[in-house]
Parts: C-alpha cells; structure tokens; sequence
C-alpha cells in the first residue's frame, strides 16, 4: 500500500515539475504572429500552427472551405412518399459538353423496411433493390434524367441483390463504373458487399458488366473482411487508385475506416494497400488530387469527422483543416481527377445527397443535392473563406432536448436540492 501512495506522490511531483519546467523563453509570445517558426519554447497547440496549418487563419487556407448547397432540378421523388430514392452520387464527369452523374436509384413499391420484413421486392434499406441511373446537366443545376444506366444482374452473378454507391473512371479513353455488389439484402448481418465494375465506349453507355468481384473483402478477421463501400477511383502514378470505405468491429463499436486499392488494368488485379486503414474517420469517400498530393473530405463519422485532410504522398493523411456542414456522400466536379497530374487544382462544386431527406423514417427516401465550396487553385472566393458559419437561433433550437435529457436533467436538479437541503 505505502508503495502504491508513494509512487502515486512521485508522479504526481513529475507532473507538476513537467508543467511549469522551466523553458528558455526571454519574453511572451510575440504580438503578430511570427510567419515562420519562432525559436522559443512553444506549446503542443502552438507547434501545429508551423507543422499542421498553411495559415493560422482558416481564411487564407486553401484547403479550408465552408459549403454551400442548392436544391437541384429535374428529379421526382414520387411526393416524398419513401418508394423512389437518389443517393451516393458519382463524381461528375464532363463529356461532349455535359455534365454526368451516376446514382444508386431505388424505386420500390414500399419504403426500407429493414432486414427482417424484406423479400424480393420489399427493400430492407434506402440501397436495397437498386440499380445505377444517370443524369445530364448544362449548368449542374438543372439535370435531365437519363434514366438506367446498368441494371442488377441476376442471381447469382455480384450485385443481383443491389447495386449501389458508384463511381467513374476514365482510362485511356473508355469509362468504368465501379459500384458495391450486394449479394444478400442489407443489414441481414451487416452492409456487407464487395466492389464489381462495369465499362463502356461512352457515358451513355451500353455498360457491359465484367461480372466478377473487382475488389474483394478482406481475408477472416481483417478489417475489411465484410464491406467494401463507396469505391473511389483517381489515376496516380500511371495507376488507378481506388478508395474505399470499410464499416468494421463489433455492433455498437462499429468504427468506418479508408482504405486504398491499387492497380495498373481497370479490370484489376488490385492490390491493397500494405498501411490500410489511411483515414481513420469518414464515411463515403471523397477525394481530388490537390498540388501532388491528393485532399480528402472526412466527415460524418470518427474523431477526424468534420476535417479536410492532405496526403502529399496519397497514403499518409494529415489534417489540413477543420470545417462544418460538409456535404454527405460528396461527388465533386474533379475536372483533373484522370490526368495523373503532379499539380491538382482542386475542386469548387459537386453533388452529394441529403439521407432520409423528409425526416420521416417510415418514408425513408435520400435526395441530391448540389454542393458548392472553394477547394481550389484557381478561384478566390472569400464568401467561402468565412471561417463561422453564422446560424441562425432556430438552428439551434431544433436540436431539442429529448424526453430522456429534460427527466435526467429534473433529477439532478431534484438530487441538487435534496443535498443543499441537508446543509
Ligand atoms: C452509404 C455508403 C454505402 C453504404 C450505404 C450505401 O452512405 O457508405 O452505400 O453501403 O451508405
């Protein structure tokens, strides 16, 4: 016992003693801020600004960006009613003098209606039952829905349950769309899928399936052994580089982790990287080559959720910045994401969706919408450099307490009064 006090006082000493060690700091830290590292004794918060950040005002940060979103034109939701869903866009592609992007369509006679309760037409979840469809736009603001683009194929080939969460490469003049292949409905045990391809002379298509797993789960046990969410393909290096997303660990420690896949052929064998997971947060993933590096936008998910995040060497993400109300499942318009370019240019818009987007669960439907942020080399637009995004009270008074918050809050006040009562 005298051993566990005495070495609890040692530590306790040691810490005091590391907190105010003496530094060899003459004076306080300067009035205006040193543009390059100052040669004096500094804080670990002090340190990131010379290590983490371009600049300590997010303003002048090229990868600092604030989001801003308009509904689009030219797609019918079926009046809300949960039976037609849009969601997890492509990136957009420009082609002919168009904009293109490839969705998960769903168009069922009912809303999700779980695992449980779903059969060959009932889908268990808002990316049940699905198939890829496609739009074009002039402006990326009004679109004309193409209509399908590559249907589920039948049992028992990848993908004859759903085929959803799709995303374009162009390689040497033909194009391949990369989609989650569900051979089991949704939620069943988990999201579980694996990635399959399809490719075509044109983006209209025809798109002939390969019809085979193009990035399989991970071996028993690894991370990535039960999904393979949200491929993601740029060219690197002369390569394909595909992102993707894996849900893993046991229910309700569930954690989403990026991986990397890498290969010279579209058509694979693609190999994963040695150093996956690489992002630790994040949920669909969005990326674009940014000088030589590649930015990606982490959010929703994980302790780096609402980030931008930088990898000069595509692999070792650091944070760049920290944003708000980023846009979920981003697509952007990535006019360089095929170039194998040494100087990426970044991004200034995009389409991405809004899940459950009546709030209604038993109409459960997903929409998209059109995201705008400045990500880029090219353009200087202060109004997204605003580093607050000024909300308005109703905000945040719609994040209410719930029944459970307002009933443990009256029993603390009721147990504070009990025990001043005593005194
Ligand atoms: C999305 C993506 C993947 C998941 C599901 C549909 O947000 O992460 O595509 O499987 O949710």
């Amino acid at each position: 016992m005298l051993k566990i006090v005495f070495s609890l006082m040692l530590l306790l000493l040691v810490s005091i003693a590391c907190s105010e060690k003496e530094t060899n700091n003459k004076s306080g830290f300067p009035f205006v801020l040193p543009k390059e590292k100052p040669d004096r004794d500094m804080s670990a918060a002090m340190e990131r600004i010379y290590t983490d950040y371009e600049s300590p005002q997010p303003q002048n940060n090229e990868l600092f960006s604030q989001f801003k979103y308009t509904e689009l034109k030219g797609f019918d939701y079926n009046n809300n009613d949960g039976t037609i869903s849009r969601r997890d866009p492509s990136k957009i592609l420009f082609h002919n003098g168009k904009y293109y992007v490839w969705y998960t369509y769903r168009n069922t006679p009912t809303p999700p209606q779980g695992a449980a309760n779903c059969n060959d037409t009932i889908p268990s979840s808002d990316w049940d039952l699905s198939d890829i469809w496609y739009a074009t736009s002039a402006d990326g603001f009004n679109w004309e829905e193409q209509g399908m683009a590559i249907a589920r194929p039948e049992k028992p080939l990848v993908g004859w349950r759903s085929i959803t969460t799709t995303d374009i490469l162009k390689w040497k003049g033909k194009f391949y769309l990369y989609y989650q292949g569900f051979m089991e409905a949704s939620g069943k045990r988990g999201d579980d899928c694996p990635v399959a391809v399809s490719y075509a002379d044109s983006p209209d298509g025809p798109w002939t399936p390969y019809n085979k797993i193009i990035i399989p789960n991970g071996e028993e046990g690894e991370w990535d052994q039960y999904s393979i969410h949200d491929p993601y393909p740029l060219v690197h290096n002369g390569k394909i580089y595909i992102y993707y997303k894996s849900d893993f660990g046991e229910k309700p420690h569930l954690v989403r982790m990026q991986g990397l896949a890498i290969a010279e052929n579209p058509l694979g064998p693609f190999t994963k990287h040695p150093l996956n997971p690489l992002i630790t947060s994040g949920h669909e993933t969005s990326l674009f080559p940014f000088k030589e590096g590649v930015a990606a936008l982490v959010y929703k998910d994980g302790p780096e959720h609402n980030t931008i995040q930088y990898a000069q060497d595509w692999v070792n993400f650091e944070i760049a910045s920290i944003t708000e109300l980023m846009p979920y499942a981003a697509a952007p318009f990535v006019p360089d994401a095929f170039d194998d370019t040494k100087d990426g240019r970044g991004i200034t818009w995009g389409i991405a969706h809004f899940i459950n987007a009546t709030g209604n669960w038993n109409k459960y439907c997903s929409k998209l919408v059109r995201f705008d942020c400045d990500l880029s080399q090219d353009i200087h637009d202060p109004e997204m450099k605003q580093h607050r995004v000024n909300h308005k009270p109703d905000v945040y008074y719609r994040q209410k307490l719930s029944k459970k918050q307002l009933l443990r809050i009256e029993q603390e006040n009721h147990q504070l009064i009990q025990v001043s009562g005593l005194k």
